[in-house]
């Protein structure tokens, strides 16, 4: 069996009745990239409950990289940097929760990394011609709060905004890029691992 990248998705909030975040990760779902296999899974806009459900992910496919999209309303990609420790919505949750002053974890770090080789990610990006920018703030709603999360137990992993109006080839197109990327970045390392 091959090792796994995970590919992770929101589903539909707010005024948007459908989200092409998850619709790229599950095109993807089962697609091999330079030998490993991608595995989509859906996150609901819901903090508890999309935590539940990549902690059952992680614990059954234990991928070797966690790699998140969600949607924001500009035309461009963006490649986030790092998330906070903070959760402060601008919209309720799925449930109707607004969620204000409050951390992702408590007496976490207040901020982390993004593991994922961004800069590599974003030149791909630019060369098959998408627009995309390095950005550090992923917000303070799912999409922080998810990366946070993974990014604390997998390493690498990292968020990707998609604009919420793109088209869909075009997502899964960016999603195929960065797990590319990743993969390739995870074949680099263990050469140097294994190199004296
Ligand atoms: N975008 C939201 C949450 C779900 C999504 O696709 C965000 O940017 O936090």
């Amino acid at each position: 069996m091959l090792e796994t990248i995970l590919l992770t998705g929101f589903g539909p909030f707010g005024g948007h009745a459908r989200n092409v975040s998850e619709e790229a990760a599950r095109r993807l779902d089962g697609v091999e990239v330079e030998g490993f296999a991608l595995r989509a899974l859906c996150l609901p806009v819901q903090f508890e409950r999309a935590v539940a459900a990549l902690e059952e992910a992680i614990e059954a496919e234990r991928p070797l990289a966690v790699i998140s999209l969600g949607i924001h309303d500009d035309a461009g990609y963006r490649v986030e940097l790092s998330a906070k420790n903070e959760r402060h919505y601008a919209l309720p949750d799925v449930d109707g929760h607004l969620v204000q002053d409050a951390p992702v974890e408590q007496g976490a770090p207040a901020m982390v990394f993004s593991s994922l080789p961004v800069a590599a990610i974003k030149q791909a990006f630019e060369q098959a011609g998408l627009p995309v920018e390095l950005s550090e703030d992923a917000g303070r709603y799912l999409c922080n709060a998810v990366c946070y999360w993974a990014a604390r137990r997998v390493t690498p992993a990292g968020f990707v905004h998609v604009p919420a109006a793109a088209r869909l080839e075009e997502v899964v197109l960016a999603a195929r890029l960065a797990a590319e990327v990743t993969a390739r970045r995870l074949i680099a390392q263990r050469v140097e691992a294994t190199t004296v």
